[in-house]
């Protein structure tokens, strides 16, 4: 998978995709992450690439002919799957999304910024727009590492078989059960005793139960959903 992102802040979106999973999966060569400066396809010696909303009001907008031009440069090498747009006024990313998303040959993001992009970017070329939840960042480009690492450990042989993504909280609109690992007893505090039975039957119903009770306290929704 290739995954091109436009961004306003370069260096804020570097260090995501130079560790741990993501950095692994580029090294295997199993995803490859391009970050474009929009500043470099700004106007004049200032490369301007915003300026103020028609019709008054606080914020700058991001201009369509620096995204345009980027965006069009980049369409003219390669045909892309999907442009994504970040922005927190869109459906919020879930698990299918990620899912659909991981299965894809070469996907293209636009993080916003500012008061956000002329509407005009987004009814011309986005395909598909992003948020990550209910609250408000200050760009979509730590929204967007959040993206690329929810699609990116999902391309088969990033992760190994102990780590399998198919096991993961929301794969089954459940959460993940409970874990624990050595000591069996801290401070009096005791591993559940069937995690120690060795019986694997008895270990999954316990799980299974577990995500089951920890959805219903924590997450109802996610059970309607099913
Ligand atoms: Cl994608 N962008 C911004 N700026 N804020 C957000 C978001 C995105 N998702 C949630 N909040």
């Amino acid at each position: 998978m290739r995954i091109d992102i436009i961004t306003v802040e370069p260096d804020l979106l570097r260090s995501p995709f130079e560790n741990s999973m993501m950095k692994r999966a580029i090294e295997k060569n199993l995803a490859e992450v391009h970050l474009h400066n929009l500043r470099e396809y700004g106007f004049g010696n200032y490369r301007q690439i915003d300026d103020y909303q028609f019709g008054g009001g606080a914020g700058m907008v991001l201009m369509i002919e620096p995204i345009a031009k980027c965006i069009d440069e980049l369409k003219s090498k390669r045909k892309y799957d999907e442009v994504i747009y970040m922005t927190p006024d869109a459906p919020t990313l879930n698990q299918p999304t990620a899912n659909t998303l991981s299965l894809k040959e070469n996907i293209l993001i636009l993080t916003g910024h500012y008061k956000g992009v002329d509407q005009r970017v987004r009814d011309q070329y986005i395909t598909k727009e992003i948020s990550i939840g209910d609250y408000v960042l200050t760009g979509g480009e730590l929204a967007a590492a959040v993206l690329c690492d929810a699609v990116i450990r999902l391309i088969p042989g990033v992760l190994g078989d102990e780590t399998s993504a198919l096991t993961d909280s929301f794969q089954d609109n459940l959460l993940s059960p409970p874990v624990y690992t050595r000591p069996s007893d801290y401070q009096g505090m005791k591993v559940p005793e069937v995690l120690l039975s060795g019986n694997f039957h008895k270990i999954e119903k316990w799980r299974n139960e577990k995500a089951i009770e920890r959805t219903q306290q924590i997450r109802p929704d996610l059970l309607d959903e099913n």
